[in-house]
């Protein structure tokens, strides 16, 4: 029954805003925070971090890690695009409508929780099924905010210079939750922790820039637990597929997006 009701909320009639009484408000704000701090950390010293790929400006380096036998690499990925704002880049992360046009690995993707329009909200995906595993499903919170304060703060940049002066930073947080109740069915469900963080650097006045003056450094991070059994080549190799191509789909998909837009500082 009540699996029923889940379902019947789910398609007529998603949770009125309730942001600042929420359970989670205070996890999001934290792990933000932290995932923050974590993307901006540099890529030397202990950290282990092993280039796995690279294709112009873009790097992407993993860390091995099993967990109980399951592997969980973390990875973290820098890239550099011209012409589009951090802004905007978290805009088409973040946003569902457009979701399925750069995101290839989803079956099906629903909002089953606003917490705070066009800030915070909680998705349920399904993914496509990879033979011989399991399909997955995720269950998790995503926030947007901007985060200039903290930003000014940082001084260790990754990737390459650029030019220009930092001028407005954004980041999207995703991370896994258990609430609103949605049945995995024949699922198994993965736990993640994901941020984008998107750095824009601009050469003159801000005010006056055209898309020409514009550079946004971006952070991506990523920590997937596949949450049951796969075989630890075949979750290897499709993640070596799969983050190059979703980065490289989705900045050239919000560069596509923004071209002939104004800017969204
Ligand atoms: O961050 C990305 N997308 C966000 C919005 O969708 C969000 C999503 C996180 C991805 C969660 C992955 C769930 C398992 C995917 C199963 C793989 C399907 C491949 C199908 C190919 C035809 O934060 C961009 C995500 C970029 C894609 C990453 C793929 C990572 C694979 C990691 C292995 C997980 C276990 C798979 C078990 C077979």
């Amino acid at each position: 029954k009540r699996q029923i009701r889940n379902k019947v909320r789910l398609l007529q009639d998603p949770l009125p805003e309730t942001a600042k009484s929420h359970l989670l408000s205070k996890e999001i704000e934290e792990t933000t925070n932290e995932q923050f701090r974590y993307a901006l950390m540099g890529l030397g010293g202990e950290g282990g971090w092993q280039l796995f790929a690279e294709d112009g400006l873009m790097k992407m380096y993993k860390r091995e890690l099993e967990v109980d036998g399951l592997v969980c690499d973390p990875l973290k990925a820098v890239h550099v695009v011209k012409g589009v704002t951090a802004r905007e880049m978290c805009y088409y992360f973040f946003a569902p409508e457009v979701r399925y046009e750069w995101e290839t690995t989803l079956e099906s993707m629903n909002v089953v929780e606003v917490i705070e329009k066009d800030k915070t909200l909680v998705f349920h995906q399904i993914h496509k099924r990879v033979w011989p595993a399991a399909q997955r499903d995720a269950l998790f919170w995503s926030h947007m905010e901007q985060m200039d304060k903290e930003c000014k703060a940082s001084g260790d940049q990754l990737g390459p210079p650029v030019s220009g002066d930092l001028c407005s930073t954004w980041m999207v947080c995703n991370k896994s939750c258990d609430t609103p109740e949605i049945p995995v069915g024949r699922c198994l469900r993965v736990f993640l922790t994901v941020c984008l963080v998107g750095q824009t650097y601009v050469v003159g006045d801000p005010k006056s820039a055209t898309r020409d003056k514009l550079t946004t450094r971006i952070t991506y991070c990523s920590s997937i637990n596949p949450g049951g059994w796969a075989p630890a080549s075949v979750l290897r190799s499709i993640y070596k597929r799969e983050y190059p191509k979703f980065l490289k789909r989705f900045t050239l998909y919000v560069k596509e997006q923004t071209e002939n837009k104004p800017i969204l500082f």
